[in-house]
């Protein structure tokens, strides 16, 4: 059975929507990050050498990197949720690449400083500047949803997936997603998937 690493409330979050969309079982392997800091022992860096979650096993298969991660099980398990042309997998990789690199960013730094850095501590215009970045992040991608139910060609794809797992970071920071009528339909639509309703049960606990 595939194996995971990482509790779904961090980055392992977007592979655990994925598996249960692929619908393949999967064990939850157990890792104290806390207090043991089981991540970066010589037996898990042997798995993830970055000594981060997520972390997924499949067979003799092992991968790291939450979105690689969503495009193995993809691949291996639902390839139609995969691109049948160039043209459509470029653009199911830029909407990937970009929720990860340009999107997420300032949403990490944010959660990082007013959730981990005590209040002293706080740089607060780190926060300020994170906090502008993401509304015109958000208009791209409002102004790309436009008349569309998915992301890419009218099809549901590992793009919609990636990226609506960081607007549910945004979501969860409080940014107002009400002027942004076209992400609002289209989140709407992925919040209603039993594979995404399972990822926000599952970060309940
Ligand atoms: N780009 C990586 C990020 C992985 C990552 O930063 N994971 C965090 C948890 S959300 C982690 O393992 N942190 C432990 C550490 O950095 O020591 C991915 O998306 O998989």
């Amino acid at each position: 059975m595939i194996q995971i690493y990482g509790t779904p409330r961090g980055s392992a979050g977007r592979c655990y929507m994925m598996l249960e969309e692929v619908g393949q079982p999967y064990e939850i392997m157990p890792l104290d990050m806390m207090e043991k800091k089981e991540h970066k022992s010589p037996e898990y860096l042997k798995l993830n050498p970055n000594g981060k979650v997520p972390c997924l096993i499949d067979g003799d298969f092992v991968i790291w990197e939450s979105t690689a991660i969503n495009f193995y099980l993809a691949e291996k398990y639902k390839p139609e949720l995969l691109g049948r042309t160039p043209e459509e997998k470029g653009l199911i990789q830029q909407w990937s690449t970009w929720c990860m690199v340009e999107l997420q960013p300032p949403l990490v730094d944010m959660i990082i400083q007013l959730m981990f850095v005590p209040e002293p501590k706080r740089d607060m215009a780190l926060v300020e500047r994170s906090k502008e970045k993401v509304p015109p992040m958000l208009a791209v991608l409002d102004q790309a949803m436009m008349g569309k139910t998915y992301l890419v060609n009218e099809r549901l794809t590992v793009a919609d997936f990636n990226v609506a797992s960081v607007v549910n970071i945004a979501a969860a920071m409080k940014f107002d997603l009400s002027p942004y009528k076209n992400i609002e339909r289209w989140f709407s639509g992925m919040k209603e998937r039993p594979s995404f309703k399972k990822f926000i049960d599952l970060r309940k606990h």
